[in-house]
């Protein structure tokens, strides 16, 4: 197994943390990139160590270990001991119908895609509206989360994300009573979004969350991947991360969220409602109509791995859905 970064920097299979030494810390770290070089980087053995000694010291002799790139995420794996994908893996294979429906083309097509100036405006059913710059956004403290991301096409990857808790920010505007459900809106841009003017959808793209679904500490508000802010094609300046659902739930380049009363209706139920529904969690038992869900291909992997249910986070999870029927609600 090599993981490669950015910086060319390769770290050999024989210095990838242990399983168990990894399982014991697998409580999410925060704030990496605060962490890279810092004295908190030996307390917890963060596979980093390694990393470090792996740069050459400066010619000065004075610093006894190197600057990290910013790059590096405290592991290698997530907590299933499964392998990151690679940087390059991550940035060159996207969904983003806003810009092509060819995954391979996204990155390209995407590449000049202006999200700066960008504002979120954050409303509905709340008490206290408010439009976030997204350097306000940008202000919440960062951690780093490991996830798989499972597209509903049966491929499947993992990722360092950077971002915050969405519950953050709903607190922030404090929903009322009434708030049941949370819609979000891709930003509208026929200009600069060739895709958009495809017949086939019902642009701006839309997706919703139920509120408790939401507030789950595993639901986040991305604004980079690796260490980095987020390219263009990953969803800049600002996305969801949602990892128990198939990936279309993590809606990308984010400029509305409303808190609602009723369930939204997202782009893809609006499409194709016999294929996709709300819920969309993650289940190997329950296939799309045109595939199989058992298994997934992990991108980077020959041959093919068994999905798990919600994406292997039912402890976190499942309790949001006791007591409904995951078949009827799909
Ligand atoms: N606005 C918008 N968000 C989107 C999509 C899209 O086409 N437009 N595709 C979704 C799908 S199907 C998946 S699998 C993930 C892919 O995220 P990635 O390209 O960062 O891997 O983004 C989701 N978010
Ligand atoms: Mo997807």
């Amino acid at each position: 197994m090599l993981i490669k970064k950015r910086t060319g920097i390769e770290i050999p299979s024989s210095e990838i943390t242990p399983r168990h030494i990894y399982l014991s810390r697998r409580k999410f770290m925060k704030g990496a990139a605060a962490l890279a070089g810092s004295s908190l980087l030996a307390a917890c053995a963060s596979p980093n160590e390694e990393l470090a000694t792996a740069v050459p010291p400066s010619d000065t002799g004075a610093a006894t270990t190197a600057p990290l790139p910013t790059t590096a995420p405290s592991a290698n794996t997530d907590e299933l001991g499964d392998a990151l994908n690679s940087f390059e893996e991550v940035v060159n294979y996207n969904n983003y119908y806003e810009f092509t429906t060819d995954k391979e083309d996204v990155a390209k097509l995407a590449a000049n895609y202006p999200t700066s100036p960008w504002k979120v405006e954050v409303g509905g059913l709340v008490s206290k509206p408010q439009t976030f710059d997204i350097e306000d956004l940008r202000a919440f403290e960062l951690e780093e989360r490991i996830y798989r991301l499972r597209c509903v096409e049966a491929w499947s990857m993992v990722i360092p994300w950077m971002g915050f808790p969405l519950a953050k920010l709903l607190n922030a505007v404090e929903p009322t009573a009434d708030a049941k459900y949370v819609r979000f809106e891709t930003v509208l841009d026929k200009e600069n979004m060739p895709g958009q003017k495809s017949p086939w959808f019902q642009w701006p793209y839309v997706e919703g969350l139920r509120l408790d679904e939401a507030m789950n500490d595993l639901t986040l508000m991305a604004t980079g991947l690796y260490g980095e802010d987020l390219l263009p094609q990953s969803g800049a300046p600002i996305r969801l991360v949602v990892p128990w659902k198939y990936g279309f739930k993590s809606i990308k380049s984010i400029v509305k969220i409303d808190l609602v009363d009723t369930m939204p209706t997202s782009l893809w139920m609006d499409s194709a409602p016999n294929e996709y529904g709300f819920y969309a969690n993650v289940n190997p038992e329950v296939d799309h109509p045109r595939w199989s869900q058992a298994t997934e291909r992990r991108i980077g992997e020959f041959g093919r791995r068994e999905t798990l249910m919600f994406n292997g986070y039912g402890e976190q999870v499942a309790s949001l859905y006791e007591g409904m029927d995951l078949r009827a609600n799909y």
